[in-house]
């Protein structure tokens, strides 16, 4: 499967942006992802078919790297050091049927030399030569690092007094593993082979266990130096297949490194952080409902007392203040503080969490006054309302018994005292009577009086219900907030991991035996 890396950065670089736009990453965090390059060799040529081996100089000021090219050349299409004391420019030299349709981007034209020929037998390279990288002009560094990711094989020129330069050095070393190296001992007539093994050894030191080190002379020209030696060595190279494998070796060293930064961006998202957050909040939040369920216990007996006073009408009496607000904006911010102190991405979190604080009031007010008005409509709890109900029954039951009763006893008086004669019921039995069935309807009449909560007593009770309940619904919110973004973390290292395996996956392993070729020239094996 073709590895199109430009695609896979570009991917991962939109991600980041997103992420950063959510604030989940913020700019620092980012850097490393965004920096990333999305430049190849491949990257100059619109097409992906058989593409030319890239080849550049390399090396400090006056090494002689334009004098290499012009002598390759057989003509001057590079200036050397006589006509400018620095290049500032770099000099593309390749085959006519060559065209590079893609310059390296935001490169001034200006700063661009094509110089091109018809030798067939060199139609497989391109050949570069760099601006001195040593010169104190920093627009030439930067020419040169934004053409090195477009190179393949990278000649390392130096001369005997200074093979050993400081920038040019530096960047061998930091850069060793990403190219495939050549060394080039110019200005061998002044040279010696002490020098040449001295430079060898530090080579071996920066991990060229056996470099291919050139030695020529360019000024006069020497036809029995080393430079058709080198000049085969790259026709050598060119074969499609080697530049084949030194793409797929490039690609695997850039996958490579992209997978490094997306594990390391990957430590930005670890939601294990998230489960003690939220065990922090819970604690705080026992904490403050603890406070607030003090605090509430005077504003809601006021209410209750406004509610009677006004017949159960809604009175003009605030629940939630100030007080209660900034109480709540406390713990709200020590929850913010902790996510900060354990790196949780705080912005988007202190965003909802605001928004809940916002709603704060709303939640709560609503919640008891529902529930005021729902105990207004069942005052009492359920024994009670019970008992209220038995006690309503009892005063209907009871009298009519008695009354029943009472009936009955004088159905009975009257038989009784027109069979036997006896005398009918006396005065007593009607002040009994009377006291009887006033009783049986007194009592319960009385005690559902006594059972029946006041007004200010039920609103109390619902609003402190409603109080309980809003403050439950707080923390439930907070610890929603908590758990949305524990999701959202969990989705971007999920993210991050599906890059990381589509990046692995797309990269073609290493072929050992066409490595060999290359023995020599690169820092490893990779
Ligand atoms: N003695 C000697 N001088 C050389 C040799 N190669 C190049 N030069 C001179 O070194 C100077 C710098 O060469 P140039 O090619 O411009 O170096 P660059 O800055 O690396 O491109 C010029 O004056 C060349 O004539 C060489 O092999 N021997
Ligand atoms: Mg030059």
């Amino acid at each position: 499967m073709a590895y199109d890396y430009s695609e896979c950065i570009k991917h991962v670089k939109s991600w980041v942006e997103n992420v950063v736009q959510s604030q989940y990453l913020d700019a620092y965090q980012a850097k490393e992802l965004l920096e990333l390059d999305e430049r190849t060799p491949d990257s100059l040529f619109a097409e992906d078919t058989g593409r030319p081996l890239i080849v550049a100089f390399m090396g400090g000021t006056g090494v002689g790297k334009s004098s290499l090219l012009n002598r390759l050349a057989g003509q001057d299409i590079a200036r050397t050091g006589v006509e400018r004391p620095t290049s500032r420019e770099v000099t593309l030299y390749h085959h006519q049927d060559i065209s590079v349709q893609q310059l390296p981007e935001g490169l001034p034209l200006e700063k661009i030399k094509i110089s091109t020929h018809q030798n067939d037998e060199r139609k497989n390279i391109l050949w570069i030569d760099m601006p001195d990288f040593d010169s104190v002009e920093q627009a030439n560094k930067q020419l040169v690092m934004e053409w090195l990711p477009h190179i393949d094989v990278l000649i390392y020129v130096v001369s005997p007094e200074r093979y050993r330069d400081g920038k040019a050095w530096r960047l061998l070393l930091a850069e060793g593993a990403s190219h495939a190296w050549l060394f080039v001992l110019n200005k061998w007539d002044q040279g010696d082979s002490v020098q040449y093994e001295d430079f060898k050894k530090q080579l071996a030191e920066a991990g060229f266990t056996d470099p291919k080190i050139y030695r020529t002379t360019c000024f006069p020209p020497d036809s029995t130096d080393e430079f058709n030696m080198l000049v085969q060595h790259l026709e050598s190279l060119s074969e499609q297949q080697i530049v084949d494998e030194l793409k797929q070796r490039g690609l695997r060293i850039r996958a490579k490194l992209l997978e490094e930064k997306l594990t390391a961006c990957q430590q930005n998202f670890d939601t294990e952080k998230y489960e003690q957050l939220t065990a922090f909040a819970r604690q705080q939040w026992k904490k403050t409902e603890k406070l607030f369920a003090e605090a509430f216990r005077w504003p809601v007996q006021q209410l209750a007392q406004s509610y009677a006073d006004k017949g159960g009408r809604k009175p003009d009496i605030d629940l939630w203040d100030s007080w209660a607000q900034s109480r709540l904006n406390d713990v709200l911010d020590e929850i913010a503080f902790k996510a900060e102190a354990l790196k949780i991405p705080v912005k988007p979190l202190k965003t909802k969490l605001t928004e809940l604080s916002q709603q704060a009031e709303k939640t709560l007010v609503t919640e008891a006054e529902l529930a005021c008005r729902k105990a207004l409509i069942k005052p009492g709890n359920r024994i009670q309302r019970f008992l209220i109900i038995l006690m309503k029954l009892l005063e209907f039951i009871l009298p009519a018994a008695a009354l029943g009763l009472v009936g009955y006893q004088v159905f009975i008086g009257y038989y009784e005292s027109v069979e036997e004669g006896n005398p009918f019921l006396g005065v007593n039995f009607v002040a009994h009577s009377i006291l009887l069935i006033l009783l049986s309807w007194l009592i319960p009449f009385f005690l559902r009086k006594k059972l029946q909560p006041s007004l200010k007593k039920t609103a109390e009770y619902g609003l402190q219900k409603g109080v309980d309940a809003g403050l439950k619904k707080l923390e439930r919110e907070i610890l929603d907030v908590l758990e949305t973004e524990q999701q959202a973390t969990r989705q971007y290292y999920q993210q991050l991991e599906e890059m990381k395996d589509k990046c692995r996956n797309n990269v073609q392993q290493t072929n050992k035996q066409q490595v060999k070729q290359l023995n020599g020239m690169l820092v490893d094996n990779q």
